[in-house]
């Protein structure tokens, strides 16, 4: 939170439709009862809780070709870019709490226009000045017509990049406000362990960064922070939005989530990542998303939330050493 003057904007995104497992609707109150308003208090973050966005079921909602709920996502993005764009204009720094991945789709076209808004852009359809780093164990990039799974949140970044424009279909139902606000050098991914053959190529193709699992353990997990946002934001100029699918982490440390995927960051590495984008002084949003408290036993969920909380605040400043202490702060004398 690089000026003073900007907090974060905590909200929850009860999206549950972008894939099968209902129970990440409770994502976002389960963060907050872990202690995540607490912990940004304790740390002396500042933040406002705005609440949830509720997703609206629509009642006849029935599959386009695979596509799963595509007109109750769509509709739930909408609020959410909406929600967005409100934080942003109130001078905060949007924090959503997911909900599953497709809520992405919400936050970051929100951020666009908020950022084509913030330099007088007129043009709904322009490019916004904006950098995405993506932390997951998938690629998120399937189209509507490459998806095996018909899932929703294995799409969002398809739908955000004007490259892929041509490949997402116009009729797909309850889009229809939707644009690709992003150019493809403009995205980077870290954790990648789990694509599908056509997401690879769709990346190969568009020259997309990406640090799979291999790379980080070669680089290490600075260095492929560091290259990333030297690639998609090699000035440092633009505001960044990060995306935390709490998947990238291994299942160790955050089995609550509905696609877990062996063999991921570190609790540290994911620290490591967040504190580093911090450091830029361009955080700008973020999301930490796929959290469902009802998967896993209750030791796997505690662990998981408390990962969530400690990324979140990671990504706000909380040092890993301590909680700062305060400034007229001295010890007590016999
Ligand atoms: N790529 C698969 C699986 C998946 C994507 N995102 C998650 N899982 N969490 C799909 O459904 O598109
Ligand atoms: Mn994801
Ligand atoms: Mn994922």
């Amino acid at each position: 939170l690089s000026p003073n003057t900007k907090i974060a904007g905590v909200f929850g995104a009860l999206m549950n439709r972008g894939q099968g497992k209902e129970g990440v609707r409770d994502g976002p109150n389960a963060i907050r009862e872990a202690g995540l308003l607490t912990l940004l208090k304790d740390c002396g973050i500042s933040f406002r809780d705005y609440g949830d966005v509720e997703i609206q079921a629509i009642a006849s909602d029935d599959p386009w070709k695979k596509v799963k709920y595509s007109r109750t996502v769509a509709g739930g993005c909408k609020q959410i870019a909406d929600k967005v764009q409100t934080i942003i204009r109130e001078n905060g720094v949007p924090i959503m709490l997911g909900g599953d991945h497709a809520s992405a789709i919400g936050s970051i076209s929100g951020h666009g226009l908020s950022q084509l808004e913030i330099h007088g852009i007129k043009d709904p359809a322009a490019t916004a000045p904006l950098a995405v780093l993506w932390i997951d164990a998938h690629a998120d990039i399937n189209t509507p017509l490459t998806t095996a799974t018909g899932n929703l949140h294995g799409c969002p970044v398809s739908f955000l990049l004007k490259e892929m424009s041509p490949y997402i279909p116009r009729d797909i139902p309850g889009f229809e406000w939707q644009q690709p606000c992003l150019t493809a050098d403009r995205i980077a991914y870290i954790g990648l362990r789990a694509l599908d053959p056509d997401e690879l190529f769709v990346m190969d193709k568009l020259k997309i960064k990406y640090f799979p699992m291999q790379d980080v353990d070669k680089l290490g997990v600075q260095k492929c922070v560091e290259l990333a946002l030297q690639h998609i934001n090699p000035n440092n100029d633009l505001p960044l939005h990060l995306s935390f699918d709490i998947d990238a982490l291994d299942p160790s440390v955050a089995f609550s989530t509905g696609t877990p995927a062996m063999g991921g960051l570190t609790l540290r590495e994911g620290l490591q990542i967040v504190e580093y984008v911090r450091s830029t002084g361009q955080l700008s949003a973020m999301d930490l998303v796929e959290v469902n408290p009802t998967l896993g036993n209750g030791y796997q969920r505690a662990k998981t939330m408390e990962a969530a909380c400690a990324i979140i605040a990671g990504a706000l400043g909380k040092p890993r050493q301590a909680i700062p202490y305060k400034l007229d702060f001295d010890l007590p004398r016999p």
